[in-house]
């Protein structure tokens, strides 16, 4: 088979004192953190939009980088991208890769080209995943990208975009359900307003709790097991983007009864754009038993758009990575790297160094997290903080067995004194010093 990337070798975890660009230095899939080992820590993805079609283009300029696989015709070009795609992640030990219905196929201008195509397409992949024993985490259906969901897919106020977004999103189940996918993505880019003075927002509120429900019913009709999962961001395309962060969406879940088949997955740079930070979000995912799988990628926050840059900023990671080690985890999710090149990082190589980076800082953000867990002082001083509710009054709140009125008796004869500090400073140092051992 044509090799497509002949000076990106096998990666190979080297260690830290590695001056390789092409090997990981901190993400060693065997090294145990935890009592698990790195590569059950994290099911790292690749996103296939980002790493295979993206090819540098920004509002201002076309791409610098060239998608052609060396093909012309667009079926073969598509599938010497598969083969690409095939040959870079094997490359990069991923296990996992995510990927939009029109992702994998050639241009598909209409609904029945894009039907027959992607089950072509369907196909094709599960011969290179049979071969490689590379899975699918999830599948998502791009039904923001075609004119026909100018005004909105699920919740466009036409019944012809509706249609049209139902019969891509079976078709992508279909994709999802036949590469044995464990999740699915919906990430409403057009799902959301320019406007109130020409919109009714409960109408299509309304009517994309009901798409979602007929997905639901479809993929469990189907054999789909896995877990759907809402991608919130606040906006961009639309102008006010209905799953603007993990609360509201966790609200509509709730409001519309659909706990039992969805949860969240949540990008860094979505986060910053709804003005928290990546913690934030997964934090309130994961207290609601809701946080399903992460795009791993990091906001430019002086520009304020999805820059999807490769996860880079390690103190970061580790408080997101704080986030999942104290939940469940994610079983049906990934760690899936939704993140994109800079436009002038052009070359072969960097197709490879992006995720290395993105990975070796996911490794180093698991390893300062075990690091914050297993030094214990910031569990600790959160739980002293709240101690006042462990006893005497404070635990009768807990136990729902008082009430305002003897709340305020007590309140009454309170003599005022300073509460205890915060100790934020002390907290950020904490941090700083488990970072820089040995520095
Ligand atoms: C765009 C989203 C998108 C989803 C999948 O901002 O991050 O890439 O992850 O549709
Ligand atoms: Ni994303
Ligand atoms: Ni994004």
């Amino acid at each position: 088979m044509k090799e497509y990337y002949p000076n990106i070798p096998k990666i190979e975890y080297e260690g830290a004192k590695s001056k390789n660009m092409l090997a990981f230095k901190h993400y060693n899939k065997d090294e145990v953190v935890l009592g698990k080992k790195m590569s059950d820590h994290f099911k790292f993805s690749f996103a296939y939009w980002h790493g295979m079609n993206y090819d540098g283009t920004d509002m201002f300029g076309v791409g610098t980088y060239d998608r052609t696989y060396g093909e012309t015709e667009a079926r073969t070009r598509a599938k010497a991208k598969a083969d690409a795609a095939f040959e870079l992640m094997s490359k990069l030990g991923f296990d996992y890769f995510c990927f939009h219905d029109v992702d994998i196929c050639e241009p598909s201008p209409t609904l029945r080209e894009l039907k027959d195509n992607l089950a072509y397409m369907t196909d094709y992949l599960k011969e290179h995943m049979d071969r490689s024993g590379i899975k699918l985490g999830w599948g998502t259906a791009n039904m923001f990208g075609a004119p026909r969901y100018k005004h909105g897919a699920a919740t466009s106020p036409y019944l012809d975009a509706y249609a049209s977004a139902a019969c891509q999103v079976k078709n992508a189940l279909d994709a999802t359900i036949k590469l044995g996918g464990t999740g699915y993505t919906f990430w409403g880019g057009r799902e959301g307003y320019e406007t109130l003075i020409n919109t009714d927002m409960s109408f299509e509120l309304d009517n994309l709790a009901r798409f979602y429900k007929m997905a639901v019913e479809y993929g469990r009709a189907n054999g789909f097991k896995g877990t759907f999962f809402i991608e919130p961001k606040p906006k961009e395309p639309t102008m006010h983007q209905y799953d603007f962060d993990a609360a509201t969406a966790i609200s509509f879940i709730q409001n519309y009864d659909l706990k039992q088949d969805f949860k969240l997955n949540l990008e860094g740079n979505h986060a910053s754009l709804a003005g928290h930070t990546f913690e934030h979000e997964v934090r309130v995912a994961r207290i609601n038993g809701l946080l399903g799988s992460i795009d791993a990628n990091h906001a430019e926050t002086l520009v304020g758009w999805d820059t999807d840059e490769f996860p880079k900023d390690v103190r970061s990671t580790a408080l997101v990575m704080y986030e999942i080690l104290k939940s469940d985890g994610m079983p049906d999710g990934v760690v899936n790297f939704d993140s994109k090149l800079r436009r002038p990082s052009s070359d072969e190589l960097d197709n490879a160094i992006g995720f290395i980076v993105g990975m070796d800082t996911y490794a180093l953000g698991l390893k300062l997290a075990a690091k914050i867990i297993e030094d214990g002082r910031i569990d600790k001083f959160i739980e002293e903080r709240y101690s006042s509710f462990q006893s005497g009054l404070g635990k009768k709140v807990l136990e729902d067995r008082t009430n305002f009125e003897e709340l305020e008796a007590y309140a009454l004869e309170l003599e005022e004194q300073a509460l205890p500090s915060g100790r934020q400073e002390y907290l950020n140092g904490i941090i700083n010093e488990l970072m820089c051992q040995g520095l």
